[in-house]
């Protein structure tokens, strides 16, 4: 590996949260280590031990370095030089498509991709391969919140405000997020809030270190946050805590959503829930005292196959209390991935084009073909969401480019979504690892990874950042943006899919002109120069750290409750699988585990999966502190040791998901979707537990 100028600051390739550090030749020998950056408002300097151990991956011992292709005679994958495998690729995906149609041949993408990988994988998608069948793993991550940010906001940001203002609010109920494991650095915004006087509300099935922090901690049942949040607004009513001022100045459906909450009395609220009413009135009363509130979400009530509905409830929570589009007040989902913001805005989604443009809008289309010199009708229109993307394989789908995903590990129902992909005519992957799912392919190709190129990212709080290039990458791997180069020029579009990543960005800015997420007054400089640049931020202008003031982005202005109701989950507890099964994250690993299970330190943490139980429900059971335990859902089987500990609740068990094999959890999850926002119900699903 060559070196750079030292030091280069950049930001993590991991989390949502992006933090910023510095990247030093090491003293020693080829490579870079990780100092602190503590300029970065964001994180202070602080990294969790994921970022701190990020350049261990960089050593070729533990990644690929040249293209694989599998051989006819020995079904293996061989080493095989660049142009070969991207000649195998093109010509694997050309005679799908000449046999079956441009639909036939799908790509995956992932929230960890930069902006610029994102828009050119949007852009190959539609216009080097004519298919209309795109999406990515984004769908299993933040899609709920996202879609009701659309519904009731008429905007999709997943903070509407910096991080920063967090302590400086009254009260802050959390809800399913456990940022203390999940995004390390950030847990110092809820000490500061409780140190100014604020208080903390989490609500978790679990009582994790993030809930230890809180002042108040609700444990509902799994898949019953809807009910929650319908139960918290009908006290607020009830108790006439509603600001009406608010309400009819900046909001439209107040009636129709306070007759949906009038339906959740308190005592068949805790009756769905488990949450004691007393707890209920508690809450409400912490979150209306003060002048300003907010409400966080994060994966555990988005997950879930009601999860746009429930994300609803809080806003409308929100929005009847007048906690919404006021200084230090407001409704935010914690997003998860690296570019888990720009990778949702710029055309990797099913139905959408760059600046978070609708597919389906005629003015957006002629805007974004103009910028890519194509006819307006040759852009397909909206394809699959990601699991139907999935299930389809082998299907109407026979053909698949992915890159930046690990579905075998990661996608519910994983054993079927492993066979469809096994099923498929032909599976090209882009990865820094041989991934489960890379090992399943016919053909791999080895990228360079964060620290080796140039990119932006948008952090969770729409803030949009630069990577910079802190070394020269190992020979044998190219950037994602060269493999699509490479197989454009292949599939005959010579122009138009630039390697240069700021190329790329200044294409970028132009079709995002205009469009929600307007990037057009944003460059590499000005990000250098600012810390970041809020989006929107048009040609000219300045960013927003800040959206909704003054007005909400819909048509009139006005901010929409959503009537819901409360549903339950797709499965309930039966006499055959009488407990619910939660899945969630540790610190030391990331998602499905391809990366940071290959570095030694965290792989010492956290080895490997296991069940949380309550010691209640073990000594029914018969499992013994680390004794194998073995879950059985509907969909599979999955075996792992018993963890047994009185923080959580005595009817759900828990299981990371970072782990392939014997301990997967995604064996056991359930596929049923939301029906906006296409969302799995990775948070609930009914299994039987005994030791194995
Ligand atoms: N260490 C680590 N950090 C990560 C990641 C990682 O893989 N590892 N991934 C990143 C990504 S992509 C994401 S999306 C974020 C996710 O960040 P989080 O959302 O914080 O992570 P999870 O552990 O999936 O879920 C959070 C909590 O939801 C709870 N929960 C389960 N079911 C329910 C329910 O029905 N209702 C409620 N209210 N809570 C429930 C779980 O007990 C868990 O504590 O983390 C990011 N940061
Ligand atoms: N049961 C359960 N399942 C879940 C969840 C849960 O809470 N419970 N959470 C869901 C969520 S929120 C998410 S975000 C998904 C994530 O799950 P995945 O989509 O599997 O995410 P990763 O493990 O980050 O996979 C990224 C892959 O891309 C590779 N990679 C990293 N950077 C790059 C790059 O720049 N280019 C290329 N070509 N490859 C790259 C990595 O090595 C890795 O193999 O999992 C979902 N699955
Ligand atoms: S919190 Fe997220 S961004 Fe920060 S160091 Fe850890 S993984 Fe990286
Ligand atoms: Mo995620």
């Amino acid at each position: 590996m060559g070196r750079m100028h030292s030091p280069t600051a950049t930001h993590c390739p991991y989390c949502a949260l992006q933090c910023g550090m510095n990247l030093r030749p090491a003293a020693a020998g080829p490579g870079v280590t990780v100092a602190e950056r503590p300029d970065f408002p964001v994180n202070r300097g602080a990294l969790c031990g994921k970022g701190r151990t990020a350049p261990a991956l960089l050593s070729s011992r533990v990644r690929l370095t040249e293209p694989l292709i599998r051989a006819h005679a020995t079904g293996q994958l061989e080493p095989a030089t660049w142009e070969e495998a991207l000649d195998a690729i093109a010509e694997g995906l050309t005679l799908t498509r000449r046999s079956h149609g441009p639909d036939a041949v799908g790509v995956f993408g992932g929230g960890g991709l930069t902006n610029e990988k994102a828009y050119a994988l949007g852009k190959f998608a539609r216009v080097a391969l004519g298919t209309s069948q795109i999406d990515y793993n984004g769908r299993f991550c933040m899609s709920s919140a996202a879609a009701a940010h659309q519904r009731a906001f008429g905007l999709d940001r997943g903070l509407p405000f910096p991080l920063a203002d967090v302590p400086r609010t009254g009260c802050v109920i959390l809800v399913g997020s456990n940022l203390a494991e999940t995004m390390p650095p950030a847990l110092r915004y809820l000490t500061e809030l409780k140190e100014n006087g604020g208080t903390l509300i989490v609500v978790d099935p679990r009582r994790t270190k993030t809930a230890e922090q809180a002042d108040l901690h609700l444990a509902p049942r799994p898949g019953t946050d809807l009910a929650l949040a319908l139960g918290l607004l009908h006290l607020v009513v009830a108790e006439g805590r509603t600001d009406e001022e608010f309400i009819a100045a900046r909001t439209a459906g107040w009636p129709e959503a306070r007759a949906a909450a009038m339906a959740h009395w308190p005592e068949l609220v805790e009756r769905i829930t488990g949450v004691p009413v007393p707890k209920l009135r508690e809450a409400v009363r912490m979150f209306c005292a003060p002048e300003a509130a907010m409400v966080l979400t994060a994966r555990g009530p988005e997950q879930q196959s009601k999860g746009t509905d429930t994300v609803g409830a809080w806003i409308n929570l929100c929005l009847a209390t007048g906690r919404a589009g006021r200084p230090l007040s407001g409704y935010g989902c914690l997003t998860g991935q690296g570019n888990g913001q720009g990778g949702r805005e710029h055309g990797q989604k099913a139905d959408q084009l760059p600046g978070y443009r609708k597919l389906t809008d005629p003015a957006a289309r002629a805007h974004v073909a103009g910028v890519w010199g194509v006819d307006p009708d040759s852009l397909p229109g909206p394809g699959r969401s990601a699991y139907e993307l999935l299930d389809a394989l082998g299907g109407e789908v026979k053909a698949l480019l992915l890159m930046g995903s690990n579905p075998v590990v990661s996608a519910p129902r994983a054993a079927h979504v492993e066979e469809r992909l096994r099923s498929l005519d032909f599976l090209a992957v882009a990865d820094v690892v041989l991934s489960e799912t890379a090992a399943l392919a016919d053909v791999v190709l080895p990228v360079t990874q964060w620290a080796e190129e140039t990119g932006t990212t948008t952090n969770l709080e729409g803030r949009v950042l630069l990577r910079r290039q802190a070394l020269t990458p190992p020979p044998g791997v190219r950037s994602d943006l060269s493999v699509l180069h490479g197989l454009a020029s292949r599939l005959g579009v010579a122009k138009g899919f630039p390697e240069d990543p700021e190329e790329v960005f200044e294409e970028l800015r132009r079709a995002s002109a205009g469009g929600p997420a307007d990037y057009s007054g944003i460059d590499y400089a000005r990000i250098a120069e600012e810390d970041g640049v809020f989006w929107p931020c048009p040609e000219g202008g300045t960013g927003t750290p800040r959206l909704f003031l003054d007005r909400f982005a819909t048509e009139d202005g006005r901010a929409r409750f959503v009537p819901v109701a409360h549903r339950d989950a797709d499965e309930v507890p039966d006499a055959e699988y009488p407990l619910l099964l939660t899945t969630g994250r540790v610190v030391a690993q990331y998602q499905s585990g391809a990366q940071t299970r290959r570095v030694e330190e965290l792989n010492a943490a956290a080895p490997g999966a296991f069940v949380e139980l309550h010691p209640r429900l073990a000594e029914r059971i018969g499992a013994v502190e680390g004794g194998p335990l073995e879950v059985v859902s509907r969909r599979g089987r999955a075996v792992a040791p018993a963890r047994i500990t009185d923080a959580i609740r005595a009817d759900t068990v828990f299981m990371p998901f970072h782990w392939p094999g014997e301990g997967r959890a995604n064996s056991l999850t359930n596929p049923a979707l939301d029906p906006v926002s296409r969302m799995p119900e990775f948070k609930v699903c009914a299994v039987r537990v005994r030791p194995a």
